[in-house]
């Protein structure tokens, strides 16, 4: 189908699983949804460097070494083409950016807790990157093309990171007693919150109707969660981890897991602002934002004179 220049064009593409492009007329609400969503999936690209980025100076190996610099510059790199398939939507970059510092966007929850051991790296590229995968996976059909392609490439790079952070908990599970109670202690502080990165049951995710309407959302927080469960489940045991949960249990009819209930206080407190290390993510993003005007001042300068060099 070609452009859509109508609001029942648009709902024509939606309802046969057409991608809306950028320059498809699209309602009001559509883009400040995407809008929404798309930015706060960038912003949390790039907050989630931050606890990651505390351990390339510690990690064990030069082996090591290499390939969490390689995440990281990944991690980077998924931002950016969100920023820049956000900002097909109509809003430039330093917008998104002022609505992060101000507190109007959100990032994920689970960049407000701190690395504080080598297992924690294993723990987020396992499970953190474990849980993107999933909800991405599912991305990949969603509506707007630009963000949908991004998706595609960023799933590719998330399941190379999910497999170092596996093989950093299964190399310690192999160890000694102490390698084995830090990686066991990881998995006890990153597994709720991993689970919280799916947002809350869908009984209480006010949008969640409109997503699955314009078909943003293909599958909802509830059933992703539920999948990534039972996944990660089986890989804790073939390494010997146990799932901090005593509710814990496989349920024959369902062919899935029952779990415990998520500490919804808990996420609702982090959202807001207030987890263990919001302050310091939203500080250092701040400073170097500040720093980097230097940057971002000459880049312009460049493009604008090699813009008149073009012109003459
Ligand atoms: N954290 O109605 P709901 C990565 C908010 S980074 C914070 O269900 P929706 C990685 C939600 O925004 C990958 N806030 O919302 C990087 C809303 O508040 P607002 C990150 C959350 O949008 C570096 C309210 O709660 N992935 O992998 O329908 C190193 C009600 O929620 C969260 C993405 O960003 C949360 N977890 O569904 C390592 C995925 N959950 O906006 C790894 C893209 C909910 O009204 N995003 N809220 O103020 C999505 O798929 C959806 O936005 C969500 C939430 C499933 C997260």
């Amino acid at each position: 189908m070609d452009a859509v220049h109508t609001i029942s064009d648009f709902q024509h593409k939606i309802d046969s699983d057409l991608n809306i492009e950028p320059k498809d007329v699209m309602p009001d609400k559509y883009r400040t949804h995407l809008i929404r969503q798309m930015s706060q999936h960038a912003h949390s690209e790039v907050i989630g460097m931050q606890p990651e980025g505390n351990w390339i100076t510690r990690a064990p190996s030069l082996r090591a070494k290499q390939i969490l610099l390689a995440k990281i510059q990944d991690e980077g790199g998924h931002g950016l083409y969100l920023y820049s398939a956000t900002e097909t939507l109509g809003i430039s970059r330093d917008e998104l950016i002022q609505q992060l510092h101000e507190g109007k966007a959100k990032y994920s929850n689970i960049f407000n807790y701190p690395a504080l051991t080598w297992a924690d790296i294993g723990a987020i590229g396992w499970l953190v990157d474990g849980a993107a995968i999933v909800n991405q996976v599912s991305l990949q059909r969603t509506s707007y093309g630009p963000y949908a392609r991004a998706m595609f490439r960023i799933c590719k790079e998330e399941s190379f990171h999910q497999r170092q952070g596996y093989e950093i908990m299964a190399n310690m599970m192999k160890g000694t007693a102490a390698q084995r109670e830090m990686a066991q202690d990881a998995m006890n502080r990153w597994w709720w919150p991993s689970l919280m990165m799916f947002g809350p049951h869908d009984s209480d995710s006010p949008h969640t109707g409109d997503a699955f309407q314009y078909k943003i959302k293909r599958k909802s927080n509830d059933e992703l969660r539920q999948k990534f469960i039972d996944k990660t489940v089986q890989q804790a045991e073939v390494i010997g981890l146990t799932i901090p949960d005593p509710s814990l249990k496989w349920n024959e009819e369902k062919e899935s897991y029952d779990h415990g209930e998520i500490n919804w206080d808990e996420f609702k407190s982090v959202i807001s602002g207030n987890g263990p290390c919001n302050k310091q993510r939203m500080d250092h993003h701040i400073k170097y934002h500040q720093e980097g005007a230097w940057v971002r001042e000459a880049v312009n300068a460049y493009a604008q004179r090699t813009q008149r060099a073009e012109a003459n």
